[in-house]
């Protein structure tokens, strides 16, 4: 296989309509075609996801998390985990995050804060299990928002120490919490999870998938009840669940959940994990977006999930963790906040900006439409296509039709042009890859790499370079409609 070949894959993906529970201003106005009013959500709500990009789709365009790697150990045994790498639960399997004293991450936390402005949450996601790694959680916690107390705090938990550490969440104001929940009948988690540890011994088969399920569910209404934001996360595994998942979105629907986030199983012998020894297969991108179709309802369906590494930092599409490594961080920690204020400002302005335009691009249209139109599209962040194809390390996924605009899922690629010379084998990947894709919207792209797509039918253009991703990609469906409108009527 070559190099290209291993790093082509569609992490996420998603139906061809907007999510219809997407409701913060900028998310309303980017990708809401003809629909003149967004859908209710309390403010109180919008002000808690507005900044997270995880919680809100817009908002991972403009705003940071970064990750502190300060809890390995944990409780449970996952039959998609290897303990030597991250927990699988959030990041992609095959990945190991240098872990962090609670001290190391403050220093981390401050060096981040001072230079990444959009950095707006910090997360502990492993690599083990937060809330069973209990002690260096909270020192980390409590030290981070002593000193830059207007972060947003967040963990990720397999669920099954979750229960006793509900009021310390509260009380140190972590304000979001993702629950990893693949299962609610534990006859099936007995495919899933081996043995779990609780209360000071092991259980395994049915009575560790119980009382995990119990567990998750407790943990579940308690942050409900007590106001925290919950997503759960659930891997996708064929055959073992993917029916399932349907259950489990309706038991975390009734029990509060803001989203809930499928994730597609990573499965690779060489992870070494029990399902890629033994052969468990990963679904396929349109198995995931269809079990996503099925979910969407008053829990939000998370379609920009990057199922980034314990120790990720920066713009989901755009990680610099090897910025901040533990050898790069100062002796002495210092914050300086001005970077980050001064850019909030400037996205408060940008997003007030981007609702204005949106909306006049979002008029009505009344042409016919076949179906959804998918546009894949090169960005370095901003929400902008602003990034030359050959350059681009991934590449977004978006369908368009007359109810909307939404993400289908990321491409990682390996960037075509190196030292000003094209890779061909490269190149061919990302076109095969690209199988059933439209149009391209770059900032650039050379001739070659432009002919080539065109007679495999995707159209590239560099003409909407520099513009917001979904008014370009309004604009170029409206020119669509007004062509094929136009064609019907001579
Ligand atoms: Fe981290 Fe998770 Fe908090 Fe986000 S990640 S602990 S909720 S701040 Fe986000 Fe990364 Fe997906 Fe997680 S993209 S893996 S959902
Ligand atoms: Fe691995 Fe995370 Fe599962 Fe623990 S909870 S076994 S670290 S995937």
């Amino acid at each position: 296989m070559s190099r290209g070949m291993s790093k082509c894959r569609i992490t996420n993906t998603a139906p061809a309509a907007r999510e219809p529970g997407a409701t913060t201003f900028g998310d309303y106005a980017s990708s809401s075609r003809g629909s003149s009013e967004p859908n209710a959500m309390a403010p109180a709500i919008i002000e808690k996801i507005k900044d997270h990009p995880c919680f809100s789709r817009e908002a991972h365009l403009y705003f940071a998390r970064m990750h502190l790697a300060v809890a390995p150990a944990c409780n449970i045994q996952c039959n998609y985990c290897n303990r030597k790498y991250d927990c699988a639960n959030e990041s992609r399997p095959g990945v190991a995050s240098r872990r962090l004293t609670p001290d190391q991450a403050l220093r981390r936390t401050m060096a981040v804060a001072s230079e990444v402005p959009q950095l707006s949450v910090v997360g502990i996601a492993g690599p083990g299990d937060a809330c069973y790694d209990w002690k260096k959680t909270k020192a980390t916690l409590i030290r981070i928002a002593r000193e830059i107390p207007d972060v947003k705090l967040c963990i990720s938990t397999n669920g099954l120490a979750l229960p006793e550490h509900v009021d310390e969440l509260v009380d140190m104001n972590v304000g979001h919490v993702t629950i990893t929940i693949n299962m609610v009948d534990p006859k099936i988690g007995t495919k899933i999870y081996p043995w779990i540890f609780y209360d000071g011994r092991r259980y395994n088969g049915i009575d560790a998938s119980r009382i995990l399920h119990e567990r998750q569910m407790l943990g579940l209404e308690m942050l409900t009840g007590r106001g925290i934001l919950t997503k759960v996360n659930s891997v996708m595994i064929p055959g073992v669940n993917d029916e399932h998942l349907i259950e489990v979105n309706k038991w975390v629907k009734d029990r509060g959940a803001f989203m809930h986030n499928v994730m597609p199983l990573i499965s690779e012998p060489s992870h070494g994990t029990f399902y890629g020894l033994n052969g468990q297969r990963c679904p396929g991108p349109y198995e995931l977006n269809a079990l996503r179709d099925r979910l969407e309802g008053d829990t939000k369906v998370m379609r920009h999930c990057r199922q980034c590494r314990a120790d990720a930092v920066g713009l989901l599409s755009d990680d610099r963790a090897h910025e901040f490594t533990r050898f790069q961080l100062p002796v002495e920690a210092t914050y300086e906040s001005g970077k980050r204020h001064a850019y909030r400002q400037l996205i408060e302005r940008e997003r007030r900006g981007q609702t204005l335009e949106a909306r006049d691009a979002a008029s009505p249209i009344s042409a016919p439409s076949d179906g959804p139109v998918l546009i894949a599209v090169t960005t370095r962040g901003e929400g902008r296509v602003n990034e030359h194809f050959g350059h681009a390390p991934e590449i977004q996924i978006f369908s368009v039709c007359q109810k909307g605009i939404g993400l289908v899922g990321h491409l990682n690629i390996d960037p075509y042009c190196l030292s000003g010379w094209g890779e061909e084998t490269t190149l061919n990947t990302i076109i095969g890859a690209l199988e059933g894709v439209n149009f391209l919207l770059c900032f650039q792209i050379g001739n070659s790499p432009r002919d080539k797509l065109a007679r495999r039918g995707v159209r590239a253009t560099g003409a909407y370079g520099g513009s917001y991703i979904e008014q370009a990609i309004d604009a170029l469906y409206s020119a669509m409609l007004h062509d094929e409108a136009l064609a019907a009527a001579t």
